[in-house]
């Protein structure tokens, strides 16, 4: 017979089973039962200052591993303080399972105390959200709810725990089938679609491979490079996908979208063939959808058959996983290949040629200037001191978009950043999980002066492990992105976005025990982060850079993504 055990202790082996080594949470009253289970138990609990901050460290812990993330909240505040991160899960497709304590079944409905509607407030947040009411049901919605988190397209799912299935006694019965008659996942993908998309392919004079996040969620890197090289395609990576091809991978062109390179759009919106990889045709990455690769037949591989069609009307579609359909495509390119390939070589040879042209005319470069330091310059010291191979886990706005045109990735999960939801406070505690997943790693924590502002409480829980995060403020004073956006579109009548009163970083970083530094010289960046990357723990280097700068390329609102602006000189029109 199996060991006695109450709720909470269930809880726990379940996690263990999931080969949970470690979560992030915040306790209360309703989860003090699972506290008290975790006081002699050996999963490792991380305590972070805020109950967003776990679920952002949750997901920094999955985007850096493929695993899922787990967090942990109480009732009432503890559980909507997570809904930003959900939904944040949610839009970028990252597995992360999120446990709440809920008050006891009989009180539910009766406004107790710390009482929400997790259930109903979650429903709309999360891939599959449940509600245990009975200790019986607990393995199998928790195993379940892995399940559903990690397969298919992955999201978050959320487990309302009442204190009372906490407190009850049962055993932990092993769970060997999960059977969800409501939720198939189809991988494979049509085998005539995927031979009709390989002789497309074959036939085309200016294919363009779009790759998106699915593409890490797949695990399909290398499926990706197989198919670039073996038909000689150009590919562009979006935001949520850089690293998925080595950035000098000779066939890479960089990323698409609002602050996508020159190459990259014009590439788009000439190509004859888009091949569409785990991507959803997002509107930064689109711009005005008319005019988004106007002259392409699309084919699109996504694992949500919701996706296909959803803003870009597919030729191909193909539904399944885009792991196994890159493995299918690249046998029948290989099967076509004798009599296909010279079909259009001298086009094709043209084609690259465009492209190289297009990327020489406008390359993506550091800017640099002796007085101040360019926040390109800053990007640019971070990539040398990265080489392609540190996680950098950015926050959102200008530096983001500094960031994901500068830095570059050899691999797929080192770029960690908030894609969808764009949440400001998003890229501290991402790192953490981060660096708790990975602790090999060097690991940068790219935030603007704003968004750092949001996550300063965290810099205890780094402090309280040691955790050799970097912490690399990009200060330019203002909340950089709105305040581009009321220069440009608003006659520069900038309104609430200066930020005065930034902490003395020697004296916050100081406060919490550890080295806090400022530069504000473009001589002296090189050193201070070279010094913050020796130093063996937590570092929190300010950095100074120019308050005005603004990022281009530079696609406004509404626009065709081959309307850039590329340059401050340049008129700008919403
Ligand atoms: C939670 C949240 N609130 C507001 C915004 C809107 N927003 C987008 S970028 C940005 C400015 C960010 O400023 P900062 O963190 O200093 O970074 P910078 O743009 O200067 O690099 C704001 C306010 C947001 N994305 N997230």
């Amino acid at each position: 017979m199996a060991e006695l055990m109450n709720g909470a202790q269930i809880v726990l082996e379940c996690l263990v089973r999931e080969k949970v080594d470690c979560f992030f949470g915040y306790p209360g009253g309703v989860t003090l039962p699972l506290y008290d289970a975790l006081y002699d138990h050996a999963i490792k609990h991380i305590l972070v200052r805020h109950e967003q901050n776990a679920c952002f460290a949750a997901q920094g812990y999955a985007r850096a591993t493929g695993k899922v993330g787990v967090c942990c909240a109480t009732s009432g505040p503890g559980a909507t303080n997570l809904i930003t991160a959900l939904v944040d899960a949610l839009m970028d497709s990252i597995p992360v399972v999120a446990i709440t304590g809920q008050v006891s079944t009989k009180m539910i409905g009766s406004d107790a105390f710390q009482e929400a509607d997790t259930f109903g407030i979650t429903r709309p947040c999360t891939k599959h959200n449940y509600m245990v009411k009975n200790l019986a049901d607990l393995p199998q919605i928790i195993h379940e709810a892995f399940h559903i988190a990690a397969s298919g397209r992955p999201g978050p799912v959320l487990i309302d725990i009442p204190k009372d299935v906490f407190q009850a006694q049962g055993h932990y019965q092993p769970v060997t089938t999960i059977h969800l008659p409501g939720y198939k996942i189809n991988m494979d993908g049509h085998a005539g679609q995927i031979r009709r998309a390989a002789q497309m392919i074959w036939e085309a004079e200016k294919p363009m491979v779009y790759a998106g996040g699915g593409i890490l969620a797949a695990g399909a890197s290398e499926d990706l490079r197989e198919l670039v090289e073996l038909a000689d395609i150009p590919a562009v990576t979006t935001l949520m996908a850089l690293g998925a091809l080595p950035a000098n991978h000779p066939n890479y062109i960089s990323m698409p979208g609002m602050h996508g390179s020159y190459a990259a759009n014009m590439a788009i919106t000439d190509s004859d063939l888009l091949i569409a990889l785990g991507t959803r045709f997002d509107d930064r990455v689109t711009g005005r959808l008319a005019a988004f690769a106007p002259h392409a037949r699309v084919i699109h591989v996504d694992i949500d058959p919701a996706e296909i069609s959803k803003n870009r009307t597919a030729d191909i579609p193909i539904v399944g996983d885009v792991k196994k359909v890159l493995e299918k495509l690249n046998q029948n390119l290989r099967e076509l290949a004798p009599e296909m390939q010279a079909t259009n070589s001298a086009a094709r040879k043209a084609w690259w040629s465009q492209v190289r042209g297009w990327k020489a005319e406008h390359p993506l470069e550091p800017e640099f200037s002796t007085e101040e330091i360019k926040p390109q310059h800053l990007m640019a010291e971070i990539d040398r001191l990265s080489g392609g191979e540190a996680i950098v886990a950015s926050d959102v706005g200008q530096h983001q978009m500094w960031g994901a045109q500068l830095i570059r990735f050899n691999h797929p999960r080192l770029w960690i950043n908030s894609g969808g939801l764009g949440s400001m406070g998003f890229g501290l505690p991402a790192a953490i999980g981060a660096q708790f997943a990975r602790p090999d790693k060097l690991v940068f924590a790219l935030v603007g002066d704003g968004g750092f502002q949001m996550s300063i409480p965290e810099l205890a829980t780094i402090a309280n492990h040691a955790l050799p995060v970097k912490i690399i403020v990009m200060n330019n004073g203002y909340l950089g992105m709105v305040r581009q956006w009321q220069e440009l579109f608003y006659k520069n009548r900038l309104s609430s976005v200066l930020l005065e009163g930034f902490p003395d970083p020697e004296k916050l970083a100081g406060a919490y025990g550890f080295t806090g530094k400022t530069v504000e010289k473009p001589g002296e960046l090189r050193a201070a982060l070279e010094e913050a990357v020796r130093h063996p723990g937590p570092y929190l280097l300010n950095v100074r850079v120019s308050p005005f700068e603004n990022v281009y390329p530079m696609v406004p609102a509404g626009g065709a993504i081959n309307e850039m602006v590329l340059a401050p000189s340049q008129p700008v029109t919403a």
